[in-house]
């Protein structure tokens, strides 16, 4: 019998289409889990930290005209959008390509933190220098990550937190994210939303990531990238395809002959750019190759990690994962789901709540009136609530709270006793 036909999986189907939201809190069999906490995901915004520094190193002089420094701030854009379709594969395919399918996380506990760093760049490039990943579950029910990811050296710093609604159709998974991401390179500021996805492949229990809908990337000078998602192809009926548009503004953004420039290809492969608003063909400039090499991170050996270092809490549980011992792997992940347990009900007794240790949350109908997250959602249009990533101002989901996390480097300069 094959696995999709086994009752393991056909019962977790059932549960994924009777299940009450949280994705990260069925009981799933044991060939569909990862021994790898959501809480280190963040990792992959920065797999190529050379890409991440690049726009730091466009700069003009003051004394230059206006017409050069917008030149240049359209460049820095541009580096940002490679930077971001190069972080596409690792976070939507690594798991498929080094386990052969996508796999369910470890759902991480509260508080649970996972850091690290990235030492120059794989590809060799001398400006990369350090690059420190801060990641902190800043949330269980439902599951919230919050990261940092610091490169002091170019004066680059991307924070940012995600969260999941999904829900499930005849074929898929659908998964809406919740959160933004926001690039600080010197002054200037970028607000980068996520966008949505689904899991096919569960018929044959070889699920994989699919992206869809629309990235947006703008810049506090204005410029605006527009990427948009489909599995069925801007080139031919190609997988895993993107087309995205860079425009002076918001304004222009809704006419494509407006564009500056189009890049069109897979985020799994390659990507192709030319001038205006017609899509490039292959036979234009290659834009971004995503087999371009990666830099892992590089994280403390387990012994000297912290017991609410990711890799350090879970060793067990991820050990008996791989000897696919699911009783085992039960009784593990029970004995840390009842000592998070024990610490929730000693919080509520003494009446002093949980608190996050590196980042916080920052309720926007309360606090600044101004900042670099109001601006550039003001630029773009863009909802301040905490509503699925992209949503309009004025839309359908522009409704509820505007709660959002932010990191406090205050706090994590004054960490004493966890490093990376
Ligand atoms: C987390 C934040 C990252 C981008 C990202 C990539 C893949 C997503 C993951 C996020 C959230 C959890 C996720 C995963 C793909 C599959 C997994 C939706 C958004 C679900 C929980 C697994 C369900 C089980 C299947 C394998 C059947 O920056």
């Amino acid at each position: 019998m094959s696995v999709a036909q086994s009752s393991s999986w056909t019962s977790f189907l059932k549960s994924i289409a009777l299940f009450n939201g949280d994705l990260l809190s069925l009981t799933a069999p044991p060939f569909i889990l990862s021994p790898t906490s959501l809480c280190e995901y963040s990792q992959y915004w920065a797999e190529h930290p050379e890409l991440l520094v690049s726009p730091a190193s466009l700069n003009i002089s003051d004394e230059a005209s206006n017409s050069e420094k917008s030149a240049m701030a359209e460049k820095r854009l541009i580096a940002v959008l490679k930077w971001f379709i190069s972080t596409l594969r690792s976070q939507y395919c690594s798991r498929s390509e080094s386990m052969g399918t996508e796999k369910k996380p470890l759902n991480p506990f509260l508080g649970e933190v996972f850091v690290g760093k990235w030492t120059g760049a794989a590809t060799g490039d001398e400006n990369a220098g350090e690059t420190v990943l801060v990641s902190e579950q800043v949330s269980h029910h439902p599951p919230v990550t919050a990261y940092a990811v610091l490169n002091d050296k170019n004066g680059v710093k991307l924070q940012g937190y995600n969260g999941i609604k999904s829900w499930i159709s005849a074929t898929s998974i659908n998964v809406q994210q919740f959160g933004h991401a926001i690039l600080e390179v010197g002054p200037e500021s970028f607000l980068i939303t996520l966008p949505p996805l689904h899991i096919e492949g569960l018929i044959t229990a070889s699920p994989f990531v699919e992206l869809e809908g629309t990235s947006y990337i703008q810049s506090s000078s204005g410029y605006i990238a527009k990427l948009d998602f489909s599995g069925r192809g801007y080139f031919s009926g190609k997988k895993n395809t993107f087309k995205a548009r860079v425009f002076p503004d918001l304004l222009s953004s809704q006419n494509k002959e407006s564009a500056i420039c189009t890049i069109a290809g897979q985020w799994l492969g390659k990507s192709y750019i030319t001038k205006g608003g017609s899509t490039p063909k292959k036979t234009d400039i290659l834009f971004y190759d995503a087999h371009s090499p990666a830099t892992h991170l590089k994280v403390k050996p387990i012994e000297e990690q912290h017991q609410l270092e990711s890799r350090k809490a879970w060793a067990k549980v991820a050990d008996a994962i791989a000897k696919s011992d699911y009783d085992l792997i039960h009784k593990e992940k029970s004995l840390i789901e009842n000592s998070q347990r024990e610490m929730r009900k000693k919080e509520e007794e003494s009446g002093i709540p949980w608190k996050a240790r590196w980042f916080d949350e920052v309720d926007y109908e309360q606090g600044p009136d101004h900042d670099a997250f109001l601006n550039l959602c003001n630029l773009a249009l863009l909802s301040i609530k905490n509503a699925p990533s992209g949503t309009a101002k004025k839309a359908k989901h522009d409704t509820g709270s505007a709660k959002h996390w932010r990191f406090n480097r205050e706090k994590w300069d004054g960490e004493s006793e966890i490093k990376v």
